[in-house]
């Protein structure tokens, strides 16, 4: 049984269980980060028992928001949720999930959780889970969750805010990209009145860069392709390069918007060789094209100008089936014009 549910039914089924078991996505995002731990934070100030689960792809870079919310019982909850092993404590879960698109999207340790409600943003949002609370027009899942915690009757205290802010911001640059709406501004504006504070967290995220990365930036410049009159950006990011400068997961997990930056692109298209011979593409695009798309003509999903896809055989296959789902965009891009 699946059903789409309104802000209210969403917080009466909080409001109704206990025992909570809260799930990110894979390749952690600040927003899913921020709003795991700001629901978590905000169900135990009800007095329910809940915890964040130990997603075995957290980086440092968001552990500070996540200190005492993870877990204990991550393995135990992992055979629960496969049904293979009687642990009265993790079967008594009920799974929650922010930010999770579809089922492929649970954490490693997770693919066979019953979710009992997913909390998300994405248009794309395949109805895995029981209850489903979505809208596609928030620019960050963060954004339900300060609409919703008040629902539950909390209060947002500074870490809940803190948490929530870093999913706001992180998903839309700062409140720069095209999904920022007036919305947004008033969640991140609630996030300032219950004392979070937000200058360090945007020195943190977005006025400071580790020099792995800048050599990162320093290398896509002399190596990125373009194509399509200037239009298309495509970089590729190795596991060899990777190492040879020394970067972490942290370092590149919003890299993939590089390409747009440079004036006259319209699609950036990045190429990462992953660990299991998989080459992950990441299409940012103007408004004018859409990254869901042509992430769509590659068996993934996303939002219409940031999506991504997992394309088997590396580098090689992923550039042709990625350059080839362009190329479709933007022809028809041309035929809607005229
Ligand atoms: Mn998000």
């Amino acid at each position: 049984m699946t059903a789409l549910l309104r802000p209210q039914e969403a917080a009466a089924l909080l409001l109704a269980g206990n025992n909570y078991l809260i799930l990110s996505h894979r390749r952690p995002d600040g927003d899913t980060v921020g709003s795991c731990a700001a629901l978590c934070r905000a169900l135990r100030a009800m007095g329910k028992r809940a915890w964040v689960y130990a997603n075995p792809q957290f980086t440092p870079k968001y552990a500070p928001y996540l200190e005492g919310l993870i877990a204990p019982d991550g393995e135990a909850a992992s055979h629960a949720a496969s049904g293979d092993e009687e642990t009265a404590d993790a079967r008594a879960y009920t799974f929650l999930s922010c930010d999770v698109a579809s089922r492929s999207q649970l954490p490693f340790g997770m693919e066979n959780a019953e979710v009992r409600l997913s909390i998300d943003h994405h248009g794309t949002n395949d109805l895995f889970a029981d209850g489903t609370l979505v809208n596609p027009k928030a620019a960050a899942c963060g954004e339900l969750l300060t609409d919703l915690i008040p629902l539950l009757g909390v209060t947002l205290d500074r870490a809940m805010a803190e948490a929530l802010y870093v999913a706001i911001s992180t998903d839309t640059g700062c409140f720069r990209y095209s999904n920022v709406t007036a919305d947004t501004f008033r969640c991140a504006g609630r996030c300032v009145e219950a004392g979070a504070e937000i200058y360090p967290i945007n020195r943190r995220f977005f006025e400071t860069k580790s020099r792995p990365r800048l050599a990162l930036e320093a290398w896509l410049v002399e190596h990125m392709e373009y194509s399509a009159d200037g239009r298309v950006a495509l970089s590729v990011i190795e596991l060899a390069l990777m190492e040879r400068l020394g970067l972490t997961e942290d370092d590149v997990n919003d890299i993939a918007g590089f390409g747009r930056t440079i004036e006259g692109v319209e699609i950036a298209v990045m190429l990462r060789e992953v660990e299991n011979g998989m080459g992950k593409v990441s299409v940012r695009t103007s408004p004018a094209y859409s990254a869901a798309r042509i992430c769509a003509q590659l068996g993934g999903g996303g939002h219409p100008t940031a999506a991504g896809a997992s394309v088997p055989g590396g580098i090689p296959a992923a550039r042709k089936a990625a350059m080839d789902a362009v190329a479709k965009e933007i022809e028809l891009s041309c035929q809607t014009e005229s």
